[in-house]
Order: C-alpha cells, then structure tokens, then sequence
C-alpha cells in the first residue's frame, strides 16, 4: 500500500482521500471558502475534520485570473504561516501549504506544512531547492506558471499527453534536485486563467486522467466549483456542487488518490461509495 510521510502523519492510499480547501485570501472565487481571522479558519477546518477530510489545503495567494493575485511575500507569511501553525497543533490531519514561493516553502515547513501544493510546480526561483530542503510530499500542478494576458486562449494538441509530459518533466526536475521521485503527488491543473485550460479541456482532460495516472504517481484532482462546470451547467458557483460531487466521483472511478473539495462532507460520501464499489 503506498504511503506519504508527511512530517510524522501518514498518509495511506487505500482509499480517497479528500483535501478541504481552506482559503485565508479575502478574494477567493467562491464566497463560501472566504474566511477573516484564526479563529474563524480553525471553526471551519474542524467541521472539515469532522465531515471526514483527510488532508487541510492552506493558501494565501489567489490564483484567481486577474484577481489581486500579486499579494506579497510578507502578506502571504503573515497570513498562513500563524494558520498552519494552529492547524498542525489541533489536528490529527495533514496540513497543506499551497503556495509557489521558497521563503514561504521553507518557513511553512518549520511550522508543520506536511505537504506542498504548488500550482506552478517548483517552477519559482529557488522553490526546487527550498523543497528538496523538506521531506515533504510535493504536488506538482500543471499550469502556465506566468499570469496570461487577457485574451489569451491556450491550445493543446492532446491535452493529456501534452499535461502529461510538462509533469515528467518536472518530476525530472525534482529528481535532479535530490527530491526522491516517492515524495511526488502529480495534478493535471483543471481551469482557465493561469492554470491553462478552456472548459472544453478540462472536460478532455478529465477524461484522458487514466493517461496521467499511466505515469504511476498519485494524482489529486482540483475541480471543485470550477468554470468549467459553470460552462457545461450555465451556473453560479454557488450552485455546483452536485456536479462537482459528480465529477470527483468520476475522478475517483479513474483512480486520482486525492480529491481537492470546497464542500467535504458531500465529498466524503461521494467517494466512500466508489471506495466500497472498488472493494467489493
Ligand atoms: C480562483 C481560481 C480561486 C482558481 C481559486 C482557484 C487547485 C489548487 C487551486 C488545483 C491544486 C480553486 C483554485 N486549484 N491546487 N489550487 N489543484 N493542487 O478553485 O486544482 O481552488 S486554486
């Protein structure tokens, strides 16, 4: 059974495993993962806990497209540093830390991240380094790294594949290195703005996820909300989520180990029923 050591707590693959979101940014996309002060984050990641969350995902940058993205190192630090803190303190589950940035890599890991999530794969200065400085499990996403200008529409031959390749690549990378290939979480990056992709390939793309599993790593899958849903639905975000419990359930079918979800509890039951179809 593969195993994540995540700085003392374990994680085990023999079943789905859901990661809560826990945005600490005040522009996040969806009102309903917007929170203020600790107290607040901490009320919220223990009804995560409860609902059966495996994994808590902290981050202090919005990826939003276009959105106050350009928040500043000190602001991240001070903003997540004291959450992953808590966090790590009151829970049994693993804090992850999203975040691109090697100062904050490095000082969340000194205060108990036990996993980094990063949008841009290591592709920051210095990020590869201050990774390889952890023991940390790292969740390689596919993205543009660079904020696209307006207008830009991305095009893929084969998605899969061409998403595929971009993480080996960065698995070779982290290799190189010294990060050991087991440490290594993959995430094909489901959504538009920097994150690359038009509804019509996320859709693509979470069909071909066999193909991105092929490569043998743990795959987490971030869908929850997603544009690409809106597109499909004609919804606000605030009305997705039996579509994005639908999705994760097909995510899950294919085999992704992770399932990154605003909405826990749902999730939880949604999974548990592919686990037992699986085991039966
Ligand atoms: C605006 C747009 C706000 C997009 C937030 C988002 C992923 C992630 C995010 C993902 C991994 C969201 C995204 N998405 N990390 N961070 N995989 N590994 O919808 O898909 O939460 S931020």
């Amino acid at each position: 059974m593969k195993k994540l050591n995540c700085a003392g707590k374990t994680l085990t693959f023999d079943r789905t495993l859901v990661m809560g979101i826990l945005n600490i940014t005040p522009d996040s996309f969806y009102e309903g993962s917007r929170y203020q002060n600790l107290d607040q984050v901490l009320k919220v990641a223990d009804q995560m806990v409860r609902d059966g969350a495996d994994i808590l995902d902290v981050g202090g940058e919005s990826t939003r497209p276009g959105a106050n993205g350009a928040v500043t190192c000190e602001q991240e630090l001070e903003r997540v540093i004291p959450v992953v803190e808590a966090l790590n303190k009151n829970f049994d589950q693993v804090v992850s830390l999203d975040t691109s940035s090697a100062l904050i890599i490095k000082e969340g890991s000194q205060a108990g991240a036990g996993m980094i999530n990063d949008v841009r794969a290591l592709m920051r200065p210095g990020a590869l380094e201050a990774a390889a400085a952890t023991d940390l499990p790292i969740v390689l996403m596919h993205s543009l790294v660079d904020q696209p200008e307006p207008g830009f529409v991305p095009h893929y031959d084969d998605v899969a594949g061409e998403v595929g390749e971009y993480l080996l690549g960065r698995v070779k990378a982290c290799e190189e290195a010294g990060i050991s290939k087991d440490r290594l979480v993959l995430d094909p990056g489901f959504g538009g703005g920097m994150f690359g992709k038009t509804p019509a390939y996320d859709l693509q793309l979470l069909k071909g996820l066999d193909r991105v599993l092929r490569q043998g790593f743990p795959v987490l899958a971030g869908m929850s909300r997603k544009s690409f849903i809106g597109a499909v639905l004609d919804k606000p975000a605030q009305e997705r989520l039996s579509a994005s419990l639908a999705v994760a359930v097909m995510a899950a079918q294919t085999g992704a180990q992770i399932i990154r979800v605003h909405d826990v509890a749902e999730t939880v039951d949604a999974v548990r029923m592919v686990d037992a179809v699986k085991a039966a």
